[in-house]
């Protein structure tokens, strides 16, 4: 049970939906406070049957706050998390930030729950591409290992925010009245269209959205070994992100192995069946805490292959479900002060 816990970024597209799951998983807490920078400060926000203003968000605002859950651009995290962590706080944070310092631990509570024992004051969430592909991947690292991963992502405009969605909406509704559309949030308009490039050229031509999930996936897998070759695309879905991956392991794997492994596994439903059309679908995990998987099948072209399907609500498990699990690994460990 923790006194008191503070939530940065409440009025964002992630940061609702962890007050949602704060309350709906009756997260063990005694009081919570929303922190926003002077843009946002004073704005009502519902939490369950209650309203809480947003306070401003400045150093003396984390004091008497034992956890932090910051959904917030990279920039503004770097300014407030060493705040919080001197004022005592642990925080748990979204952004890119902090992912890679290595005295953070990234955690997926079904893949890593231990790691959160090496914290020094700051935990964070991965990337949402990463998050849903990890989840999958390690029931196989964990039988056979890893050696390469190949994946395309086909991801929700709603990975850049309820501006991304926004934009989805005009350039759909440009296009269908034959209007122009200048894009703002996106590099190209994405009503009717793919657009393949997430983020800015990071490395040999791969975006930093690709690079996030190769180094993301060897740190939170353990396993620096692990080659994993990324193609990030934008699609025109508001909600939900879908992975085509192909997997390379050590040692051979059948189809029905790794079926096995992923139906027994924690946070993964199998939806797998082609003869009755069912396989995940974006519209169909949409507000579901889960990782989808199916058209699981043999990679016909090596020896040590399966390749499947993967998708995720991209601001649920990709984000604020994440965040409110690592959060409880937190919370199962904390005894709050006497008196
Ligand atoms: C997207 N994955 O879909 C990005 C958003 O590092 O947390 C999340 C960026 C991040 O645009």
């Amino acid at each position: 049970m923790f006194d008191c816990v503070a939530l940065v970024g409440a009025t964002g597209a992630v940061g609702r939906i962890v007050l949602d799951q704060l309350h709906a998983r009756k997260f063990p807490m005694r009081k919570l406070r929303l922190l926003a920078s002077a843009r946002s400060a004073g704005t009502q926000v519902r939490y369950g049957d209650e309203m809480l203003t947003v306070e401003l968000m400045e150093p003396s605002a984390f004091e008497g706050v034992d956890l932090v859950i910051a959904s917030t651009p990279d920039e503004v995290s770097a300014e407030f998390t060493p705040w919080a962590v001197k004022a005592g706080a642990i925080v748990v944070d979204e952004s890119a930030y902090w992912r890679m310092d290595p005295t953070v631990p990234l955690i997926v509570p079904e893949v890593n729950p231990e790691a959160v024992d090496g914290h020094q004051g700051v935990i964070a969430s991965p990337n949402c591409s990463t998050t849903q592909m990890v989840v999958a991947l390690a029931p196989l690292h964990k039988a056979v290992g890893i050696r390469r991963v190949i994946v395309s992502t086909y991801q929700a405009t709603s990975g850049a925010g309820l501006a991304g969605n926004v934009e989805l909406e005009s350039s759909t509704r440009a296009s269908l009245d034959g209007q122009a559309h200048s894009p703002e949030t996106f590099q190209h308009p994405i009503g009717f269209n793919l657009i393949p490039q997430i983020g800015s050229e990071k490395h040999l031509g791969y975006t930093s959205e690709e690079m996030k999930m190769v180094h993301e996936t060897q740190k939170i897998l353990g396993d620096d070994s692990i080659q994993v070759c990324p193609t990030a695309v934008r699609v025109p879905v508001a909600i939900g992100h879908s992975e085509s991956i192909l997997v390379e392991t050590r040692e051979p794997i059948t189809a029905a192995k790794a079926r096995e492994l992923w139906e027994a596994a924690d946070g993964i439903t199998v939806v797998d069946d082609l003869d009755s059309k069912s396989y995940p679908m974006p519209r169909d995990c949409d507000g579901k805490d889960d990782v989808f998987i199916g058209r699981i099948r043999q990679d016909i072209s090596s020896e040590n292959g399966i390749a499947f399907w993967c998708v995720s609500d991209n601001l649920r498990k990709g984000a604020a479900t994440n965040a409110v699990q690592i959060a409880e690994l937190l919370a199962n460990k904390h005894q709050p002060a006497a008196g």
